[in-house]
């Protein structure tokens, strides 16, 4: 799916700032089609932003079931010749969108863009009214999933097993963007080397009629390349790949021809040119064994919430670069497109990860359940529904990013059930799909500690083997002897059951920032140091690993809980981004090399 531009052919138009906004807690907007008129009672909102934490309300922040956003369009004359499409990065978790009157589109998932064409619907020389109906709701057939709990007072409130506030609204930014009317729909590329000769294949959809050249130039505008034809493959010799910390980007210029030669369309489309392999237990990029070091993370900020901003993001790749980390884990959904764009801009690595995290009903909150297993995949759980949700989260994601050097790695689900039988039949499609549909990528799944690594009855459908883990933690809290000795046994199981290399993609513990202590007690300052030195001299000693991405990157907010404290708290950094003691432990671990 392509991003909106500028260029020769095409315009964008940005519709961020103050909308107006209603809650409608009984679903009257629907019956009385709050999307004909202004909306009444609105309040102010920002867009892009999640709306819970922006009035000190709770019945905002806790609020349950629809929303209702709208704002007015001028669109100019100069656009009635063109196709005009409405597109959001992201609205979550559901939304439907009218233009004027008119319905134009419905989308499920709260983290991959949607769009509609509405040339039909809008009258260009005049204001337009836009309306938008979000709903937060989680469900068994939704992903991630949830179920809504009426209390006596019939208050309802939404509960969930993933461990971070169910933040909604228009969490990312929405465009109108012209293309002409016959125009490239789609762009594939993928990316090989041949001794020192980069290769580029390409793909291009078209929409009506055309003929498609393509021209490559390297990152000082010098033209390497071209060719004809909707779909083929270019030759760099002496190219200059795309690699961890050096994010050399092509671009290739796609225009779509008339007749006599003259442009009807063009689309500009960054290219890295680089390659993913998975040989035994070694993470190959370009052929040379790659160690991830780096944080899952959140998208989480103070009174924003999930809304992208630019100036947190930027900030937050800045930390990641003085700190030393080469990855990230988009935990636990897909980022914004923009965090994508700056990792392929910069060099930095990414595993995209789908919005399937708390597909387990034996952990809440991120807390171990009684060790009693309740079965996940089922009829009136996890059921078709959900597999279905799951399968169109995964063909968005890898629609959205396929085109990203930066994403090394599809993340199918954070810690499913990997023990219940079913978790097969329930993941061997969904592994098959994401492998279908991307073939250049390794994917894999993120374990949670639910039982010794030969009872897990889905790694083999995967990869690359990605485990979280909590020893001195929630297993053994303040034992980092233990931890050191579990946790070594456990990762050379893993080592000699599999030929599979390891990443450990959660590991860490709540640290209360401003606490400390001469001895090492859980949620000092120095207990998440020693805590995670312990992890390191392990990693140290086992080669099947070839990667550490610390939980997390900063605190985040979690449903309020009595093992939360204003959230959680297994940061490096604050909310507010400033680095606890750890910070500076691993930015001597990670930058030794540098
Ligand atoms: C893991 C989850 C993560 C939680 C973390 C924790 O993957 O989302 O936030 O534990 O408990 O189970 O901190």
């Amino acid at each position: 799916m392509l991003r909106p531009q500028d260029g020769p052919t095409r315009e964008r138009r940005s519709l961020a700032g103050l909308w107006r906004f209603r809650l409608d807690a009984e679903g009257a907007g629907r019956t009385q089609a709050w999307w004909r008129t202004p909306l009444a009672n609105a309040m102010d909102l920002p867009v892009p932003a999640s709306y819970n934490d922006i009035y000190p309300d709770t019945a905002i922040r806790d609020h349950v079931g629809d929303v209702w956003y709208q704002t007015s369009v001028w669109v100019p004359t100069g656009w009635a010749e063109q196709r005009i499409v409405l597109r959001f990065d992201a609205a979550t978790h559901r939304a439907t969108v009218w233009v004027n009157d008119a319905e134009v589109v419905q989308h499920e998932g709260g983290y991959t863009p949607f769009e509609a064409d509405v040339t039909a619907h809008l009258r260009p020389g005049t204001e337009n009214r836009l309306t938008v109906l979000i709903n937060n709701e989680l469900s068994w057939t939704t992903i991630p999933p949830g179920t809504i709990e009426t209390r006596p007072d019939g208050r309802r409130v939404q509960r969930y097993l993933h461990d971070f506030f169910n933040y909604a609204g228009l969490h990312r930014p929405v465009w109108l963007y012209t293309t002409p009317r016959a125009h490239i729909s789609d762009l594939t590329v993928t990316t090989a080397f041949d001794d020192t000769t980069g290769i580029i294949d390409y793909l291009a959809d078209i929409t009506g009629e055309g003929a498609l050249r393509v021209v490559l130039r390297d990152a000082s505008g010098n033209e390497v390349a071209a060719a004809d034809g909707a779909a083929g493959a270019l030759r760099v010799p002496d190219v200059h790949p795309w690699a961890p910390g050096d994010g050399y980007l092509y671009e290739l210029e796609a225009s779509l021809l008339g007749r006599s030669g003259n442009v009807i369309d063009s689309y500009r489309q960054a290219v890295g040119v680089r390659t993913i392999e998975v040989r035994g237990q070694q993470f190959l990029i370009n052929g040379n064994p790659f160690y991830f070091k780096g944080f899952g993370k959140h998208e989480d900020a103070a009174v924003r919430g999930k809304g992208h901003d630019d100036v947190l993001m930027l900030h937050d790749f800045a930390l990641l670069d003085w700190i030393g980390a080469n990855s990230i884990r988009t935990c636990h959904y897909p980022h914004a497109e923009e965090v994508l764009d700056y990792a392929d801009r910069h060099g930095v690595v990414v595993i995209g990860e789908t919005p399937a995290v708390g597909l387990n009903r034996n952990i809440g909150g991120g807390v171990f359940g009684s060790g009693k297993r309740v079965p996940t995949f089922s009829a009136d759980a996890v059921g078709d529904d959900a597999q279905r949700a799951h399968l169109q989260a995964i063909q968005e994601l890898v629609a959205r990013d396929k085109n990203h050097p930066s994403v090394v790695m599809w993340c199918l689900a954070n810690e499913p059930d990997h023990v219940q039988p079913e978790a097969r039949d329930y993941f061997a499609p969904l592994a098959a799909e994401a492998r279908r549909l991307d073939p250049t990528r390794p994917v894999a799944y993120a374990n949670a500690l639910l039982a010794p690594p030969k009872e897990c009855v889905i790694t083999d459908l995967f990869d690359v083997i990605l485990l979280n883990r909590y020893y001195g933690w929630y297993f053994g809290t303040g034992d980092l002897e233990s931890a050191e000795t579990e946790l070594e046994a456990e990762l050379r199981d893993w080592a000699k059951l599999h030929d599979k290399p390891i990443i450990i993609s959660e590991y860490g513990a709540d640290t209360y920032p401003g606490l400390r202590n001469t001895l090492p007690t859980p949620w000092t300052e120095e207990y998440q140091t020693e805590l995670l030195d312990v992890y390191h001299r392990v990693f140290d000693r086992i080669d099947a690993v070839v990667g550490e991405q610390v939980w997390t990157f900063a605190d985040f907010a979690t449903v309020p809980g009595i093992f939360r404290v204003d959230g959680n708290k297994k940061g490096i950094f604050t909310r507010d981004r400033r680095p606890k003691t750890a910070a500076f432990h691993l930015r001597t671990r990670w930058r030794k090399d540098q």
